[in-house]
C-alpha cells in the first residue's frame, strides 16, 4: 500500500523517579542517604531510509512511543534509561505540526536523523539532597514527563526527472526499460496507481532517479481520473519528460494533449511550467509509414525549443539516444542553477 500522507502521535519516553534509599550495612551506623536518579526516558527518532517508498508502516502504527526511564536505586545507582525509538521513513518525507504550516524537517538524504520527541529527565536522587545541615534528606525529584507530539507526515519524492503524459502512452514501460523499476504495466488506463522511482544508470557510475506518476487526463485538477494529487511527486524534480503516444491507434491529437498536460500542471502548481522539458513521441513501431503523429510532436517540439526524441519503450528503438538526452538536460539544469547568484 502506497501512502503518502499520514498523522501520527509520537510520545518520547518518561524520566524514572529520584530514588530514597539510605545505606544499611553491617557495622556501619547511620549509613547516609544513597538513592540514585531516575534513568531520562528515551527519545523518539525519525530517520531517512532509501529503501523504503512508502509511509505505509505508520498507517497501521499511527502511535509510537519510546521507553520510560527506569527508577534510580539505593546505592547511588542511576535507573537505566529509557531506550530511544527509531522510526524509519522514506527519503523526501516532510514533517509538520499537525496544523501547521511551518516545516520541522525535510528529509532530503538517507541516513538523516530527526529528534521528534525528547525524553523526559530522570529525577534526582535523596543522596543529591544531602548538605551539612540537612544529613537525611527524604526528597526526591520525580522524573519528568516525555513530550507528545501530533505531526504530519508527507512524503514528495525526490526525483531528478519525472514522466508526465496521458494514461497508457507508455511511462511505465519506458521506467521498467531504462531503470530496475517494476511497475504494472497493462494496455489500458490508469494502470499506475502509485507512483514509482527508478534509477537510471549512464555511462559508467552516472546516474539519475526517474518518477513515474499515474496518467494526467483533462480535468484532472478538478478529480477526474486520479486527479493531480500525485503530482506533488513530481514538483521535487528538475526535469519532465513529456511522453507523448503517436501510434495511429490512440486517435488522439497529439498537440491537443500535450496543451492538456501543461494546464493540468500549471492550475496545480504553475512553478511547473518552468521546469525544463523533454518531448517524447512513444510507440514509434506501431506507425507503419504513418508518420504524421510523429511529424506533428517533432514540429510542437521545435516551436517550444524542447529536446525531441522518437523512440519504442517496447522494443527499445531510440532509448539509448533518450537517456542521454534525459543526463544531459539534467546536467544543464543544475550547472545553470549552480551558476545562479543565490
Ligand atoms: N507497441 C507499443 N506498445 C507500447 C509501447 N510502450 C508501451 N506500450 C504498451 O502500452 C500499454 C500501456 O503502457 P503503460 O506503460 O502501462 O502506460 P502508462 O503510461 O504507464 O499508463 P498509466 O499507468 O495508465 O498512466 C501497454 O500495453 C504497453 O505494453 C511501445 O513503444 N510500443
Ligand atoms: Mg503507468
Amino acid at each position: 500500500m502506497f501512502i503518502d500522507q499520514v498523522h501520527v502521535l509520537l510520545k518520547s519516553g518518561k524520566g524514572g523517579n529520584g530514588c530514597v534509599s539510605f545505606r544499611r550495612e553491617y557495622r556501619v551506623p547511620k549509613g547516609g542517604p544513597d538513592g540514585g536518579r531516575g534513568g531520562d526516558g528515551g527519545n523518539v527518532y525519525l530517520v531517512a531510509e532509501t529503501n523504503l517508498n512508502s509511509l505505509s508502516f505508520f498507517r497501521f502504527h499511527p502511535i509510537n512511543k519510546a521507553k520510560n526511564g527506569r527508577p534510580g536505586e539505593g546505592g547511588r545507582r542511576q535507573g537505566k534509561r529509557g531506550e530511544h525509538l527509531y522510526l524509519r521513513v522514506p527519503v523526501g518525507t516532510i514533517v509538520r505540526e499537525t496544523g501547521q504550516k511551518a516545516v520541522l524537517f525535510d528529509f532530503l538524504k538517507p541516513g538523516e536523523t530527526y529528534l521528534a520527541a525528547k525524553g523526559g529527565k530522570g529525577g534526582r536522587g535523596n543522596a543529591s539532597y544531602a548538605t551539612s545541615t540537612h544529613q537525611t534528606p527524604r526528597e526526591f525529584e520525580p522524573g519528568r514527563p516525555g513530550e507528545e507530539k501530533e505531526l504530519l507526515l508527507e512524503l514528495k519524492l525526490i526525483a531528478d526527472i519525472g514522466l508526465v503524459g496521458f494514461p497508457n502512452v507508455g511511462k511505465s514501460t519506458l521506467i521498467s526499460r531504462i531503470s530496475a523499476a517494476r511497475p504494472v504495466i497493462a494496455d489500458y488506463p490508469f494502470t499506475t496507481l502509485v507512483p514509482s522511482l527508478g534509477v537510471v544508470d549512464y555511462g559508467g557510475t552516472a546516474s539519475f532517479t526517474v518518477a513515474d506518476i499515474p496518467g494526467l487526463i483533462e480535468g484532472a485538477h478538478a478529480g477526474h481520473g486520479l486527479g493531480t494529487r500525485f503530482l506533488q511527486h513530481i514538483e521535487r524534480t528538475k526535469v519532465l519528460v513529456h511522453l507523448i503516444d503517436v501510434s495511429p491507434l490512440s486517435g488522439r491529437d497529439p498537440v491537443k494533449d500535450y496543451r492538456v498536460i501543461l494546464k493540468e500542471l500549471e492550475s496545480f502548481n504553475p512553478e511547473l511550467l518552468s521546469r525544463a522539458r523533454i518531448l517524447v513521441a512513444n510507440k514509434t513501431d506501431l506507425l507503419g509509414g504513418a508518420g504524421e503523429r510523429l511529424a506533428k510532436v517533432r514540429r510542437l517540439a521545435r516551436a517550444e525549443k524542447a529536446p525531441f526524441f522518437a523512440v519504442s519503450a517496447l522494443t527499445g528503438e531510440g532509448l539509448k539516444e533518450l537517456v542521454t538526452g534525459m543526463a544531459r538536460t539534467l546536467e544543464e539544469v543544475r550547472r545553470k542553477e549552480a551558476e545562479k547568484p543565490r
